[in-house]
């Protein structure tokens, strides 16, 4: 009897090991741009719970393993929109968990990537990433402020732990909360104006922040997610003069010649 509840535990507490998964971007990755007007679309990607971005704002941190990181990478200094939203879609494995629909998208924009391979990945159990927060936190994920998270030592190849950086630039997010976009409609989007040239990663979860509750029965139920990325500078009001002023000449122009025409 003892022992199978042992099982029942061991087997409880491997089921939820993909909560633990490290920092990683496949399937997320937006791409490389310069200030040319460039669409990129992310889609059937699937967030834990639907209250990682909104539980990364308190005071205890939040947990990275909760939110989706999406990078890009910038050639030029340019305009970025970025736009996330609840997506639904059904899993490829039949017998699959189903994803659920409902997402509430928050994102927060910062300079800077996670380990990429062949280093090892970045998590929140690692001990530099505790060593480099409060005690008991929820975990390193901030979402309205700079932060770091780190990876585990490579003893294979003799490389320390080390952290990666992420610097805040900005924030938007999903519902009718101080600072959201005010329509809880599963959609949100953001343009951040004339961003250097450099790395961004781009941290999605869900705003819900109730939804966290031990007694919710989707608390660990994956929600659909699709991103998409517009890229490309929005023409300087001098352009638009010039575009306008050239128009304008046309027209003229054109209506000389009608009535040279006419007459
Ligand atoms: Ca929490
Ligand atoms: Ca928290
Ligand atoms: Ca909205």
């Amino acid at each position: 009897m003892k022992k199978t509840l042992k099982y029942v535990l061991l087997f409880a507490g491997m089921t939820s090991l993909p909560a633990m998964a490290h920092i990683g971007y496949t399937g997320r990755n937006f791409g490389t741009f310069d200030d040319t007007y460039t669409v990129a679309t992310r889609s059937n990607q699937a967030a834990t719970g639907n209250y990682g971005w909104i539980d990364g704002t308190d005071a205890d941190y939040g947990d990275a393993h909760k939110t989706l990181a999406y990078r890009f990478t910038l050639l030029n200094p340019t305009d970025v929109t970025l736009t996330f939203g609840s997506q639904v879609f059904t899993p490829a494995t039949a017998g699959a968990a189903p994803v659920l629909d409902g997402f509430m998208p928050g994102f927060s924009l910062y300079q800077g990537l996670a380990h990429l391979a062949p280093m090892k990945a970045d998590l929140d159990s690692s001990d530099i990433s505790k060593a480099n927060r409060p005690d008991n936190a929820e975990g390193s994920f901030r979402a309205l402020n700079d932060w770091k998270i780190g990876n585990e030592p490579d003893a294979v190849n003799g490389i320390p732990a080390d952290l990666s950086f992420f610097k805040f630039i900005g924030n938007a997010y999903d519902g009718t909360g101080f600072g959201s976009d005010g329509v809880t409609d599963g959609m949100v989007s953001h343009t951040f104006m004339n961003l250097a040239a450099g790395d961004y990663s781009v941290f999605v979860g869900g705003s819900d922040y109730l939804a966290q509750d031990i007694s919710n029965p989707n608390l660990l139920n994956k929600y659909g997610v699709t991103g998409t990325l517009v890229a490309g500078v929005v023409p300087e009001p001098e352009t638009y003069a010039m575009l306008l002023a050239g128009l304008g000449l046309m027209g003229a122009i054109t209506r000389c010649r009608t009535k040279a025409k006419n007459v």
